[in-house]
C-alpha cells in the first residue's frame, strides 16, 4: 500500500526539457490539466499527493521519480546521469528529507530514478545512458543493509530501465520490446508488450490498481487478465518529452 506520493507543477518552460522523441512541443495548459488528473488519480486510491513547486530553470524536475528513490527506510537522493538535471538533487533533498533519513549518490556515481525497478528485495537497476555502474555499486551499498540485492540491467533502447518495464502485480512484470529477452527477469512472470506499443511499458501498480497510458488496446488485453482495475490516463503531453506515469512521482 502507498500512502504517499511526490509530484511537482510542470514549469512554463516545461518544453525546454530534453527530450529524444519527435511528437512536437507539449502544450502547457494541457501537461497542467494532465498533471492535474493524474493527482486527483492517486487521491482516488488513497494516497496523500504532496505537489511541489515548480523549479526555475530545471525544465525536466516536473519528473520527479528520477532524482530521488525511497524505500521503506531511506531516502536516496540520486546524481542525474543528464548534466541538465543535475540540479535537482538539491530541490528534491529538502522535500524527501521530511520523511526519510537521506543517503546520496556522489561523484562519479550517476543514476536515475527511472533506471530503479524495485521487486520485493531484488533491484534492478538499468545501466543506461544515465546510469553509470559506479551509481549503481553505490546504490547496492546504500540498500544491502536493508536487505536489498542489486543487479545491472544492460539498457540498449529507450531512455530509462523502466521506459521499458514495469512491475504490474507480485512477480509480474510488463515488458516492452527493448527488455523482453533480458535475463534478469528469470523466474518472474512476464506480460509482453507488442513493439507497436512499446511506449505503453511504463505503467503503475499502485494500490491494487493499474494506471496505464491510454490508447494502447493489445497492452490493455494483457493487463486485463490480471483482473485488476485498470485506469487508462491521458499522458501525451509528458510523452512528448520522454515522461510516462511512473515519472511523474516518487511513491512511498
Ligand atoms: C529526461 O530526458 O530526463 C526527461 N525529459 C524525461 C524523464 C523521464 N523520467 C523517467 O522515465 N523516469
Amino acid at each position: 500500500m502507498f500512502t504517499r506520493a511526490i509530484t511537482r507543477l510542470p514549469g512554463a518552460d516545461f518544453a525546454d526539457g530534453l527530450t529524444t522523441v519527435d511528437l512536437g512541443r507539449p502544450d502547457y495548459a494541457t501537461i497542467c490539466r494532465q498533471h492535474q488528473a493524474y493527482c486527483r488519480t492517486l487521491g482516488d486510491l488513497g494516497v496523500t499527493v504532496e505537489t511541489l513547486p515548480a523549479l526555475d530553470g530545471y525544465p525536466d524536475a516536473y519528473f520527479v521519480e528520477d532524482p530521488a528513490i525511497i524505500t521503506e527506510q531511506v531516502a536516496i537522493v540520486t546524481r542525474p546521469g543528464a548534466m541538465s538535471r543535475r540540479g535537482e538533487a538539491q530541490a528534491i533533498a529538502s522535500a524527501v528529507a521530511q520523511h526519510r533519513p537521506v543517503a546520496r549518490i556522489e561523484p562519479p556515481g550517476t543514476l536515475e530514478g527511472g533506471d530503479v525497478l524495485i521487486v520485493g528485495k531484488q533491484v534492478y537497476v538499468g545501466l543506461s545512458a544515465r546510469t553509470n555502474r559506479a551509481g549503481i555499486e553505490q546504490l547496492a551499498d546504500i540498500l544491502a543493509p536493508q536487505g536489498f540485492d542489486v543487479t545491472g540491467v544492460p539498457v540498449e533502447a529507450g531512455l530509462h530501465l523502466k521506459s521499458s518495464v514495469s512491475l504490474v502485480a507480485p512477480n509480474t512484470l510488463l515488458v516492452g520490446p527493448p527488455l523482453a529477452k533480458a535475463d534478469a527477469w528469470n523466474g518472474l512472470r512476464r506480460l509482453l508488450v507488442p513493439p507497436d506499443e512499446d511506449y505503453a511499458a511504463n505503467a503503475l501498480w499502485i494500490n491494487n490498481h493499474i494506471l496505464m497510458a491510454k490508447g494502447f488496446p493489445a497492452t490493455r488485453e494483457q493487463l486485463d487478465g490480471l483482473g485488476l482495475p485498470i485506469i487508462e490516463m491521458e499522458v501525451s503531453e509528458a510523452r512528448k518529452m520522454d515522461g510516462g506515469l511512473s515519472c511523474m512521482s516518487l511513491r512511498f
